[in-house]
C-alpha cells in the first residue's frame, strides 16, 4: 500500500471541498540554491492560499508520499543534500525502500492526481534537451503530460532546451499546449521564444471547462498552461542566449548527463548572471501560483471533480 499523508490543511481542504494546488519539491532541492529555494517555497505556498486555495507541495519523505508539507519538513528538504530527484521511472522503488526524495513535474502529476488534486503549478517543465538527437534525452515530463490528467501551469520549457522540439513532442503525444494570455509560446526566463503557441486562451474558466471535457471524451493526459513571466521580471532572450551556450558546452566537457543536465545549467546561468537568472525564477513561479489557484478554485466548481479518483474507481 502507498502511505500516503496529507498536510493538516490540505485534509481539512479535502474534507471541504476548498480548492487545492500541487506544488513540486525537485525546483526546492534541485532547481535553486538554499536558503532561497525554501524561502520561495513558502511564498509560493503563500500566494497560492491568497489566491483562495490550499498548497500541496510534494515529496516523499522517509517512504511516505507527502501532499503538503509541515514548514519543519519544507525547511529539512530545502537543506538536505543528496535528496533523490524522482521521476516516473523511480518514485516506487523510493517509496520501496523508505527512502526520501523530491518529485520532478512527472511525479509530482502522478502524486497529485492519485490526491485528486487537478492543478499543479512549478517553473518550467523538463523538454527535449538540444542535441536529443544524439543524447536522446527528452523529459519524462512531457510523457506524463501526456497521460495524467493534471493541468500543470509553467511559464513554458526551459530555455535551456531545446523548445521547438519540445512543442513537436508534444504535439505528438497530444498535449494541449496552451499560452496564457499571449499568442507566443513563453520561454521561462523571457516572455517570448519567438515560437507561436499552438493555443491560446484568456479565461481560466475556460481553461478548466477544457480539462474537464478532455475526461468527458475519454482523453488521457493532462495539459500545460504555459503563463508567460511578469513583463518587469524578464531577462530578454537575446541576453540570456549567449549564455545558455557557455553553459551547454560546460556541460558538454564536463560530461554532465541525465539528470544532472537540468540542475547544472540552472546553476551555471544562476552563477553568469550574477543571480538575476534566479530572481527571474522565482517571480514566473509565483505568478505561476496565483494563475494555479485560480484553476483550483473553477475546479472546485465543477460537480464531479470533489472526491479523489482512487474513490471514483477509474
Ligand atoms: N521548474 C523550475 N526549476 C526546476 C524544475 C522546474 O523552475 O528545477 C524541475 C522540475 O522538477 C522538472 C525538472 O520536472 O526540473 C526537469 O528535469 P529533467 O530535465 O531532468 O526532466
Ligand atoms: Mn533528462
Amino acid at each position: 500500500m502507498i502511505e500516503m499523508t496529507f498536510s493538516a490543511e490540505v485534509a481539512q481542504a479535502r474534507a471541504s471541498g476548498t480548492p487545492v494546488v500541487a506544488l513540486e519539491s525537485t525546483i526546492i532541492t534541485h532547481g535553486m540554491p538554499w536558503p532561497r529555494n525554501v524561502e520561495t517555497a513558502r511564498a509560493v505556498e503563500q500566494a497560492v492560499r491568497s489566491g483562495g486555495a490550499v498548497p500541496a507541495t510534494i515529496a516523499v519523505i522517509d517512504g511516505c508520499l507527502c501532499v503538503g508539507l509541515s514548514p519543519a519538513q519544507l525547511n529539512a528538504l530545502g537543506q538536505a543534500k543528496d535528496v533523490a530527484k524522482l521521476s516516473r521511472a523511480d518514485l516506487a522503488v523510493c517509496l520501496a525502500r523508505r527512502g526520501t526524495g523530491a518529485t520532478t513535474v512527472a511525479a509530482t502529476m502522478i502524486a497529485a492526481h492519485l490526491a485528486g488534486i487537478h492543478v499543479f503549478a512549478t517553473g518550467g517543465i523538463g523538454g527535449v534537451h538540444r542535441g536529443a538527437e544524439a543524447s536522446f534525452d527528452i523529459s519524462a515530463d512531457l510523457h506524463e503530460l501526456a497521460q495524467t490528467p493534471v493541468t500543470v501551469v509553467a511559464a513554458g520549457a526551459k530555455a535551456i532546451l531545446d523548445v521547438p522540439k519540445t512543442l513537436e513532442v508534444l504535439e505528438t503525444l497530444g498535449v494541449p499546449v496552451i499560452a496564457f494570455g499571449q499568442d507566443e509560446f513563453p520561454a521561462f526566463w523571457s516572455r517570448r521564444s519567438g515560437l507561436p503557441a499552438p493555443l491560446r486562451m484568456d479565461d481560466p474558466a475556460e481553461i478548466v471547462a477544457a480539462q474537464a471535457l478532455r475526461r468527458a471524451l475519454r482523453l488521457p493526459g493532462g495539459q500545460l498552461v504555459a503563463n508567460p513571466i511578469p513583463a518587469e521580471a524578464e531577462i530578454a532572450a537575446s541576453e540570456l542566449a549567449p549564455l545558455i551556450e557557455k553553459a551547454l558546452a560546460e556541460a558538454q566537457v564536463r560530461g554532465i548527463a541525465a539528470k544532472q543536465v537540468t540542475p547544472f545549467l540552472l546553476q551555471r546561468i544562476y552563477e553568469l548572471t550574477d543571480g538575476r537568472s534566479l530572481d527571474a525564477n522565482i517571480a514566473l513561479v509565483l505568478n505561476n501560483a496565483r494563475l494555479a489557484a485560480q484553476l483550483a478554485t473553477h475546479f472546485a466548481n465543477l460537480p464531479d471533480f470533489h472526491q479523489p479518483p482512487q474513490d471514483r474507481r477509474l
